[in-house]
């Protein structure tokens, strides 16, 4: 559902809700939740009071419930997510009740809007991936799991290497077909992007694979999901399709054939910039910077 049609519905809902209220003095509380452009809707998942403003609960599976980037700081002034206010800490709701926090030390923050769990290791325990930012060596991915009733880091990227260096995470899906999950991210998406594939074995991300010039954010925005995993040429292994460098194509890559390769890639009239849709079986909405939307198909 676009922006519009959700506004749309909702402004039916608060007329008719209106009338509803001078018909019958009931109490009742009317909520509202403000999607910043090209943001995705995650209407239904309730952000923790505690939460960083305007960033995403992740879930598990296993025995991870739920994540969440808590205690905002201001104490790392890069401010490429749109504001200069990142989380001083990750929180969880585990499986049996428990609420458990990470809490990172001064000189770093987590400069993220996505606590995501993923089971990465196949264990049949949860991780929480979460980009941690450190004031000289820059941005490294870290997961963390519950390990004796205390949520602790398993397993951590090495750092890009020197200040305001970021990542942005891609997401975790089994791109070469062997059964275990990736890990994909993009290193240094504004000044000149690099995939990274990793397995996490042992508690460590061993690189399996990188491919340069690429993007998944614009610098400033909020829109972290320029990417998606979908299966181009129909032979049930994914596809990732991710923004050129400057953002004006989308390059199709292979993942499951040795080194990471371009299978195919199409122009954009104007550069992505928004959160990717994926439009089961065949088709994607990609936003566009000027306003714009392209609806990419592949069958
Ligand atoms: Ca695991
Ligand atoms: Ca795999
Ligand atoms: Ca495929």
């Amino acid at each position: 559902m676009n922006y519009s049609t959700l506004l749309l519905a909702q402004l039916r809902f608060l007329v008719l809700a209106s009338c509803l209220l001078a018909a019958v003095p009931v109490h009742a509380q009317l909520r509202i939740s403000i999607l910043a452009a090209g943001e995705t809707a995650d209407f239904g998942l309730t952000l923790p009071a505690d939460a960083l403003p305007d960033s995403h609960v992740g879930r598990g599976r296993n025995d991870i419930a739920a994540a969440w980037l808590a205690e905002p700081t201001e104490r790392y002034d890069h401010g490429v997510l749109g504001d200069y206010i990142e989380a001083g800490a990750v929180r969880v709701l585990t499986r049996d009740g428990r609420t458990l926090t990470y809490r990172l030390p001064d000189d770093s923050v987590f400069e993220d809007l996505y606590a995501r769990v993923h089971d990465i290791d196949s264990d049949g325990r949860d991780e929480v991936l979460v980009v941690h930012s450190r004031q000289q060596s820059g941005s490294s991915l870290m997961a963390l799991g519950v390990r004796d009733g205390k949520l602790v880091p398993v397993g951590e990227t090495e750092p890009v290497g020197g200040r305001h260096r970021w990542l942005n995470p891609v997401g975790v899906a089994d791109v070469d077909n062997d059964g275990r999950p990736e890990v994909l991210v993009v290193l240094t998406p504004h000044i000149g992007g690099t995939l990274v594939v990793y397995h996490f074995t042992g508690g460590k991300f061993t690189e399996t694979g990188r491919l340069a010039g690429v993007s998944n954010h614009r610098i400033g925005s909020r829109a972290l999901g320029l990417a998606a995993f979908v299966d181009i040429d129909g032979d049930g292994i994914l596809e990732l399709v991710i923004p050129s460098q400057d953002r004006t194509a989308l390059r199709a890559i292979g993942l499951h054939q040795g080194p990471p390769l371009e299978q195919t890639r199409i122009a954009l009239p104007s550069p992505a910039s928004g959160d990717f849709e994926v439009r089961p079986p065949y088709g994607m909405v990609v936003p566009l910077e000027d306003g714009r939307r392209a609806y990419i198909r592949w069958r």
